[in-house]
């Protein structure tokens, strides 16, 4: 396996891939991350989730994953690993404009049949932003993500079709565009160490594990580096009393949380 390095940014990330992004709203980067951050990030991963307390994501049908809020506030190792050159910078080219972090989520999804699959849905009607600011996220396989151990799936291009709006709790675009039920959709199998970053306005939904192992993966969120607060009723919903650290509507979203994605700043 070819492990890529800071300085392949541009030849990795490609002006395709870029185009293949922007028309699809999403694209899986093979092996941005060495095996040996793969496994601090698992190590790290294992001990948040056996030392904090997870949120759910249940459905009728079972646990879609738990997961670890803001696991970079609390985890240096997350946190570098949110801030990665390699990451960041492939993030802002597929963006095309400069980003800062919003906050990063460890995700597990359980092994031996006990999990349900993630609903379909898409990712901005629960940020806390004016307007319609550039979202994306940065979905990190921790452990290979076959198709049977619940990878990601996404309705290439609905991103540009999807527009959010008010009291829109974004969990069923197929209730808003029922012709999304019948468009083709992509499947994105993952080795550890693979990347997948999708737009927050891309339709996905991710299968169920039918394997015997835990599937572990971080997503991070980066918001546009302009971005300004505005208090969401899904985001005060999933994470009550969270202000963003104090923030003020209208203010902009920055401060130690939220650094630039490329200078840490
Ligand atoms: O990991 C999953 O199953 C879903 C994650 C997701 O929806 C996201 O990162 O936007």
């Amino acid at each position: 396996m070819t492990v890529a390095k800071e300085s392949d940014i541009d030849s990795i990330v490609t002006d395709e891939l870029v185009a293949l992004y922007r028309e699809r709203g999403f694209v899986n980067v093979p092996a941005l991350l060495t095996p040996e951050e793969v496994a601090e990030q698992f190590a790290d991963a294992e001990r948040q989730f056996a030392e904090r307390e997870t949120e759910l994501w249940e459905e009728e049908d079972g646990l879609a994953m738990d997961w670890v809020a803001d696991a970079g506030l609390r985890s240096e190792v997350t946190r570098r690993l949110a801030l990665h050159p390699k990451v960041t910078a492939a993030a802002e080219k597929l963006a095309g404009t400069p980003l800062r972090l919003f906050k990063s989520e460890l995700f597990r999804k359980p092994a031996g049949g006990l999990s349900a699959p993630t609903p379909i849905h898409y990712d901005s009607p629960s940020h806390p932003f004016e307007g319609r600011p550039v979202t994306l996220t940065a979905w990190t396989a921790l452990v290979d993500v076959p198709e049977e151990r619940g990878c990601m799936s996404f309705i290439p291009g609905s991103h540009k079709e999807v527009t959010p709006k008010e009291g829109d709790d974004g969990m069923s675009p197929l209730d808003r565009w029922p012709h999304f039920a019948w468009e083709e959709r992509v499947t994105v199998p993952l080795r550890a160490g693979d990347v997948h970053f999708h737009h927050g306005r891309v339709i996905h939904s991710a299968g169920a594990n039918n394997t015997d192992t835990t599937r572990i993966s971080l997503g991070t969120v980066y918001m546009d580096a302009d971005a300004v607060y505005r208090p969401n009723p899904v985001y005060s919903y999933l994470f009550p009393g969270d202000d963003l650290g104090g923030l003020e509507p209208g203010q902009p979203v920055r401060g130690e949380r939220f650094p630039l994605a490329r200078s840490g700043a």
